[in-house]
């Protein structure tokens, strides 16, 4: 399922490179000390307003199956699925992981998706951030504290003689970020799948630039 396309080169102690081909992804496993990350979920759990989105799909109306709040300055209006969001300000936690995230990532970020993945069940299926508001083609800087999930990448076109099969799959750790580079939402599609059996929450931060 991994061709050679997708091993991992390790550059310094800290941040390893997937090379995509047509993009990459910057991996930061040890972004926040086990510590630090250990703190950081408990106190994102308990202070962070989190919302139950509902998804219309065919008539119905169905839950998103996580909870979500979308933080950042004012102006940064988004939407998506048809949803509008109005941002959160700034939460003081989620502004000292943003510094952290910036100066990793060498990118600046006015917005955040927070997602509470509450155990197993929840997840994100299939897409690519690539709304009109964040630009023709964005840095993402994705940060995870809990649980550790398996995260999916493969490509949006299916371009003639490549396998379907060729995608990728790693862990998202707790107290990690990983920066999807430019190409990523250009070419790529991502999806957190559900973990049938595990019991334990995660919460991701993707932050982002709204143009
Ligand atoms: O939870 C994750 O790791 C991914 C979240 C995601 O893709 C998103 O919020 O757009
Ligand atoms: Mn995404």
């Amino acid at each position: 399922m991994q061709s050679s396309l997708f091993q991992a080169i390790p550059t310094t102690e800290s941040c390893q490179i997937h090379d995509l081909g047509n993009a990459s992804l910057r991996e930061y496993v040890h972004a926040f000390t086990p510590a630090q990350a250990d703190d950081l979920l408990q106190n994102l759990l308990s202070a962070i307003p989190w919302h139950q989105a509902q998804l219309k799909i065919a008539g119905r109306t169905i839950p998103v199956p996580r909870l979500q709040c979308w933080m950042g300055d004012k102006q940064s209006l988004y939407g998506y699925s048809g949803m509008r969001l109005t941002p959160e300000p700034w939460n003081a936690v989620v502004q000292t992981i943003r510094t952290r995230v910036q100066d990793l990532a060498g990118v600046e970020f006015n917005s955040v998706l927070l997602n509470y993945y509450r155990d197993g069940q929840d997840s994100v299926s299939w897409h690519a951030d690539d709304e009109p508001e964040l630009g023709t083609d964005p840095v993402i800087g994705s940060v995870s504290f809990g649980a550790e999930r398996p995260f999916q990448l493969k490509p949006k076109f299916n371009r003639p003689n490549s396998p379907r099969s060729e995608s990728l799959r790693m862990m998202l750790h707790h107290g990690s970020l990983l920066v999807m580079d430019k190409g990523t939402q250009r070419y790529w599609q991502h999806q957190l799948p559900k973990l049938p059996g595990l019991k334990l929450p995660r919460v991701n931060l993707t932050f982002r630039q709204i143009l």
